[in-house]
C-alpha cells in the first residue's frame, strides 16, 4: 500500500514539471506504457495477500483513475497552451480579401499542337502515339536506311548507353508501328510527339522539339492525296493569304519526295534572318512511301500505296506568331509565355 502512495506521488510530480506535448506522452508511455508502472501495479493485484487484496486492489484503480484524469487534464491544457502561443506568434487575420489564384495557361506548343490535332480530326485523322526511345533498327533500318548509309547524316543523334538503342530523330519510326499494327487494313493517322537531335542550337533549330508524322495507306492513295491534304491543313491554319510552296527534295523512305514552304511575312523585319534571305520557312517533309517501307510494314507494294509527312510544330508557330527564335519554347520565360 505504502508502494502504491510512492507512486502517485512520484507520477503526479513528474506529471507537473511535464513542460510540452512530447514530454507529457513520455510520461504516458512510462506509466500506461505495455509495462508501465500503474499496469504493473494493477497486474500485481494477484500475488496480494488474500486480506489486503480488496483494499489494494481498490486503491490501485482509484490511483490509475486519478492518474488518467490528471494527464487529460494536462494534454488538454498543453494543447490549449500550444494554440495560444501560436496564433500569437503568427497572428491571422481572417478578416482579410483572400489572394486571387492565379489561372495558368497552355503552353503555346500545346495551343498548336491542339489546333493540329483538331484539323486533322476533321479530315479523318486518328492520333496514334509511339515511344521516344527507340531502336536504331527502326528509327533507321525498317525507314530504308542501313548502317552506313550516307542519309543517316540527316539526323545527328543520341545515342544511349545501350547499344542500338537512341532517342529518337524524327516520328517516322512511328510509321512501321502503326502499320505493323493495322496491317491490312486502311490507316490514317497523325503521330505527334518529341524528338532529339545532336545539333547545333540556332534561332531556327532546337536539339528537342516536336514533330507531327502523319501517314495515309490505302489503295490507290496517290501524290494529288497528298498535296490535297497538305494544301487543305495549311489553308486551315495559316488562312488564304498566305502562300504555300511544295518543292522535291529527297528522303529515303519516301518516292517522290518533297518538302513545304510557307512564306514569311515580309513586313516582319526579322524576315531575311528566320528565312536565310528566301522569303519562305521549310515546315515539313513529305512524299509517297518508299516500297520498301510498305513491305517492312507488312503492306504489299503492288496492292497498298500511301503517303507520309513530317512537320515541325514550332516552326509553325514561329510562323504564325512573328517568333524570331525557336529557343523561347522551352526557355520558360514568362514574359515570353503569357503572351500567348
Ligand atoms: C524529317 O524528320 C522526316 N522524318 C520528315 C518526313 C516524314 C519526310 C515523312 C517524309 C515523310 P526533317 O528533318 O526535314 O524531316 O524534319 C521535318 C520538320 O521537322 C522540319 O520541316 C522542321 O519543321 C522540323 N525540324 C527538324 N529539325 C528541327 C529542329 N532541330 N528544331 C526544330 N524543328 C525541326
Amino acid at each position: 500500500m505504502s508502494d502504491l502512495a510512492t507512486l502517485e506521488q512520484r507520477a503526479q510530480a513528474e506529471l507537473a514539471a511535464c513542460a510540452d506535448e512530447p514530454t507529457l506522452r513520455a510520461w504516458h508511455t512510462k506509466y500506461f506504457g505495455k509495462t508501465g508502472e500503474v499496469l504493473t501495479a494493477l497486474k500485481a493485484i494477484g500475488g496480494v495477500p488474500h486480506e489486503q487484496r480488496k483494499t489494494y486492489g481498490q486503491e490501485a484503480n482509484r490511483i490509475k483513475e486519478a492518474l488518467t484524469a490528471a494527464y487529460e487534464k494536462a494534454l488538454a491544457a498543453e494543447k490549449e497552451r500550444a494554440l495560444q502561443a501560436s496564433l500569437t506568434a503568427n497572428p491571422l487575420d481572417v478578416t482579410l480579401p483572400g489572394r486571387p489564384v492565379q489561372r495558368g495557361r497552355l503552353h503555346i506548343a500545346t495551343q498548336t499542337m491542339r489546333q493540329v490535332y483538331s484539323i486533322f480530326a476533321d479530315m479523318g485523322f486518328q492520333v496514334y502515339r509511339t515511344r521516344e526511345v527507340e531502336d536504331d533498327h527502326t528509327n533507321f533500318e525498317l525507314l530504308n536506311m542501313p548502317p552506313h548509309h550516307p542519309a543517316r547524316d540527316m539526323w545527328d543523334t543520341f545515342h544511349t548507353t545501350v547499344p542500338g538503342v537512341i532517342l529518337r530523330t524524327h516520328t517516322s519510326p512511328g510509321q512501321i508501328h502503326v502499320m505493323r499494327e493495322f496491317c491490312p487494313n486502311p490507316i490514317r493517322v497523325i503521330l505527334p510527339g518529341m524528338c532529339y537531335r545532336y545539333e547545333a542550337i540556332t534561332t531556327r533549330s532546337e536539339i528537342q522539339f516536336q514533330q507531327v508524322e502523319g501517314l495515309v495507306i490505302g489503295q490507290h492513295v496517290t501524290m494529288a492525296d497528298l498535296k490535297g491534304t497538305i494544301t487543305a491543313f495549311a489553308r486551315r491554319l495559316f488562312g488564304q493569304e498566305r502562300q504555300l510552296r511544295i518543292r522535291s527534295s529527297y528522303f529515303p523512305f519516301t518516292e517522290p519526295s518533297i518538302e513545304v514552304d510557307i512564306d514569311w511575312p515580309k513586313e516582319d523585319p526579322n524576315a531575311d534572318r528566320l528565312t536565310k534571305g528566301t522569303g519562305w520557312l521549310e515546315i515539313m517533309g513529305a512524299g509517297m512511301v518508299h516500297p520498301v517501307v510498305l513491305r517492312n510494314g507488312g503492306y504489299d507494294p503492288a496492292k497498298f500505296s500511301g503517303f507520309a509527312f513530317g512537320m515541325g510544330p514550332q516552326r509553325i508557330t514561329m510562323l504564325r506568331h512573328a517568333i524570331d527564335d525557336i529557343r523561347q519554347f522551352w526557355g520558360n520565360d514568362l514574359r515570353f509565355l503569357r503572351q500567348f
